[in-house]
This record gives C-alpha cells, sequence and structure tokens, in this order.
C-alpha cells in the first residue's frame, strides 16, 4: 500500500488537475518548474484582497495592522518551517533568483579582487549569472566543482579548489536536471573548515526536503514559494545574522529605512533593511497557507509517496530502448532528465503535450551543464504530491508512442 492512500483526497484540493488539455485528462508532470496550486493558497489570496487589502508597516489603521500581522505572521511560520533561530533571518524576496541575486550583490560588496568563490557545474543560471556580475564588477574568481559519471559532485575536486582566498560556495542543495541531493552539511562544513561561507540554493530541495537551516549551519539559503504549491513571485533568503548585520542593503527605498536625510540615512533593522518598497504582503500570506497544506500532509510522507513514483518511472523508462537517463544517484528528488537516440527533446515534449502530458524540454536553465552531459537539452518529468503510478503508466504508453512515431 502507498504511503499515501488518500490521494484521491489530495488531488480534490488541486482543481487544475479536472481540466482536460486536447481533450485529454491533464497529467501534470512539470513540477519542478513550478507547483501547481491547492485551493486554501488561493483562498488565502482572495482573503487578503477582500478583507484586509492594506499597505503594510505603515498605517495607524486597523485594515493595515491586520495586513501588517498576516506578513509577520507569515515570516515566522517560515522561520518555523526551516527551523531558523529568528524570524528576523527570514527576508522575502520575488522567489529564488532575487535571495542569490541579493546575496551576490550584498555579500559580493565586501568581497575584494582577487577573492574566490566556489560554484557547481549543476548550477542553475540563478546561481551562475549573479556571480559572474558581480565578477565583472569586482575581478573575483569564479571556481567550478564538476560532477562524476552518476551525476554526484565530485567532493574530491571540491575539498582541493579551496584556497586562503576562497570567500564563499554557492551550491544547490538539489539540481533541478540530475535529481541529485547534494551532501550539503558535509558541502557546509568543508567550507567552514576553510572560512569559507556557504550560500544554498534550495529552490529544488524546499518542496521535499525538511530543511532545518540551524542544523545544517547554512549562511544562506533561499528558495521558492511557487514550487512550494505556493503563489509565484514570491520566495525567502535566510540568512545568518551576523552577515545580514555586516551586509550593505540591496535596495533602497520606503521600509528598508530607519531615518532619511540629505546628510545622511540610516538603515532599518533586520529583516527590514533587504525589503524596500511595499512588500507582497497577499502573498507571503497566502504562502504561509502552503506551509500549513505541507504540513498538514507531513513533508516526510510526501517525499517518500514522491520516491514511489520517481522508482516506479524509472524502472520503466530504463526499459525504453535508446532512453537514457541524465543523474543516477544514490539519493534523488523525484525527477528524471532523459534522452532518446536520435529524437530531438523538443519533439517528444510536443507530442506528450498533445496527448495532454506537460514534461519540460529544454537546457533547464542550466546551459553548462548541458555543456558537460555533451547534450542539447533533455526531456525531464517531475512530481509532486498530486501525481500518481495511473498517470505514470499513461506517460509511459504515450511516451512509447511518441518515440515509435519519431524514430
Ligand atoms: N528552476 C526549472 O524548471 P525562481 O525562478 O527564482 O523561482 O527559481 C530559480 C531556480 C533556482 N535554482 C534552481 C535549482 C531552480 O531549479 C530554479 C528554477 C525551474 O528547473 C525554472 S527555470
Amino acid at each position: 500500500m502507498s504511503v499515501l492512500p488518500d490521494i484521491e483526497k489530495i488531488r480534490a484540493d488541486f482543481p487544475i488537475l479536472e481540466r482536460k488539455v486536447y481533450g485529454r485528462p491533464l497529467i501534470y508532470f512539470d513540477n519542478t518548474a513550478t507547483s501547481q496550486t491547492p485551493r486554501c493558497v488561493v483562498s488565502a489570496v482572495e482573503e487578503a484582497y477582500y478583507s484586509r487589502k492594506a499597505n503594510v508597516h505603515r498605517g495607524v489603521h486597523c485594515l493595515s495592522q491586520e495586513a501588517t500581522d498576516a506578513m509577520e505572521n507569515a515570516r515566522r511560520r517560515v522561520a518555523r518551517f526551516i527551523n531558523a533561530e529568528s524570524e528576523t533571518q527570514v527576508i522575502f524576496t520575488r522567489g529564488t533568483t532575487e535571495a542569490i541575486n541579493l546575496v551576490a550583490s550584498s555579500y559580493g560588496e565586501l568581497l575584494e579582487p582577487g577573492d574566490e568563490i566556489i560554484l557547481t557545474v549543476m548550477e542553475h543560471h540563478s546561481n551562475i549569472v549573479p556571480w559572474q556580475l558581480l565578477k565583472a564588477r569586482k575581478d573575483i574568481i569564479i571556481k567550478v566543482v564538476p560532477i562524476k559519471d552518476d551525476g554526484t559532485l565530485d567532493m574530491a575536486v571540491y575539498r582541493a579548489l579551496f584556497t586562503e582566498r576562497t570567500r564563499l560556495v554557492s551550491v544547490c542543495h538539489v539540481s533541478n536536471v540530475l535529481g541529485t541531493v547534494n551532501p550539503i552539511k558535509e558541502i557546509i562544513d568543508i567550507a567552514h573548515d576553510r572560512g569559507a561561507v556557504v550560500c544554498v540554493d534550495g529552490a529544488q530541495a524546499a518542496p521535499h526536503i525538511k530543511i532545518d537551516v540551524t542544523a545544517l549551519e547554512a549562511d544562506f539559503y533561499a528558495f521558492s514559494s511557487h514550487k512550494m504549491y505556493g503563489p509565484t513571485g514570491i520566495g525567502i533568503l535566510y540568512g545568518r545574522k551576523s552577515l545580514l548585520e555586516a551586509m550593505p542593503p540591496y535596495q533602497g527605498g520606503g521600509e528598508m529605512i530607519g531615518h532619511v536625510s540629505f546628510s545622511g540615512t540610516t538603515w532599518a533593522e533586520l529583516p527590514f533593511k533587504f525589503e524596500a518598497g511595499t512588500p507582497d504582503y497577499v502573498d507571503a500570506a497566502a504562502f504561509s497557507a502552503a506551509l500549513d497544506y505541507i504540513d498538514s500532509i507531513g513533508l516526510e510522507k510526501i517525499d517518500a509517496y514522491e520516491q514511489e513514483l520517481l522508482e516506479y518511472a524509472t524502472a520503466q523508462l530504463e526499459e525504453i530502448p535508446g532512453l537514457r537517463i541524465f543523474g543516477h544517484a544514490p539519493h534523488k528528488c523525484a525527477l528524471v532528465s532523459f534522452v532518446v537516440d536520435g529524437i530531438h527533446p523538443y519533439d517528444l515534449g510536443m507530442l506528450l503535450d498533445k496527448l495532454g502530458i506537460a514534461v519540460r524540454t529544454g537546457h533547464h536553465c542550466a546551459q553548462p551543464l548541458m555543456q558537460a552531459l555533451g547534450v542539447e537539452g533533455t526531456v525531464r518529468a517531475s512530481w509532486a504530491v498530486y501525481n500518481t503510478r495511473e498517470e505514470v503508466d499513461t506517460f509511459i504508453t504515450a511516451l512509447r508512442r511518441a518515440v515509435s512515431m519519431l524514430s
């Protein structure tokens, strides 16, 4: 029996799963790009707009105070979800991308020309380009950890890349292409031993793995709501307090100031120093509802269920002649990237779409990894709590059909 016996009840929470695509029931296997949204999250958005829309942290009036409370309760909810010591370490951003840009831009100001940072070849562009922009500004050196054949990081090379100039490591907790779950605690411990701080791109880990930033001793941890059954346009940067306090603001404007005058301006306390302008208080509250939803099922159960789907799908994919899977790490999150010899991933994706099945094709915003794998792109299927074994069966049948049509 499955670890989630009441899957139909869960599916009923997601109205989009009732829709059809080209006359066929939607099978949504693009959860690594974004997950679908349960009713309770949309209701939280509706409630915020219909009953307490007012700007936060500014008004003495009742609506403003209620909106402020909802936002600050959401911050505490996020802090509890990731076991942060204090909610002042939780900064609302537009998503993982903005969170990493914040670190690169602001912590990056503290770096000197010739300082070194370490990335890995499996990073999403969001964890490469901000550092390249910093390199252009500050003349830092970027070093890159390669992967081994099974899609795990080459930890021997990682250790060897450190020098006395290494200041920062920025690495994904889970790869969005390979599914590899990186040994993040070991990565952090090695960096700390060598005096470097670690920024973790948790975009693909937070929807599946219990994150405990305190136990990990992470310096920065970034993730996005929309991959966690939450609304789009909001995400989190968690930061170590002493680092956040030492860092200059990322953007200037309202909210982030202590006092403004033309002779000089002071900054607000954490976390507001990093939240210039009117924040997305509606989606903050809705993200909190998404975290409640995850906890109502249990992240461990969600992960165990998704692992069942991963194993079930992988075994069947491996039976298809000419199909090559990228990423065979012993610990993977629930996604599979593959190519079929002689067939362009885009063509497979197009045919699957016509059969009602949504997968992602292309480089997945990880072009350096594609170069390392020697492919232009892959097909990627990825699972969430509401997917089923029956959907996997339909997907495999459709894929076999598509392969035979295109061969
Ligand atoms: N990856 C995918 O289909 P944003 O867009 O800021 O919410 O997340 C960016 C991001 C950062 N790091 C990793 C590891 C990611 O996977 C992503 C988003 C999606 O793989 C969209 S490109």
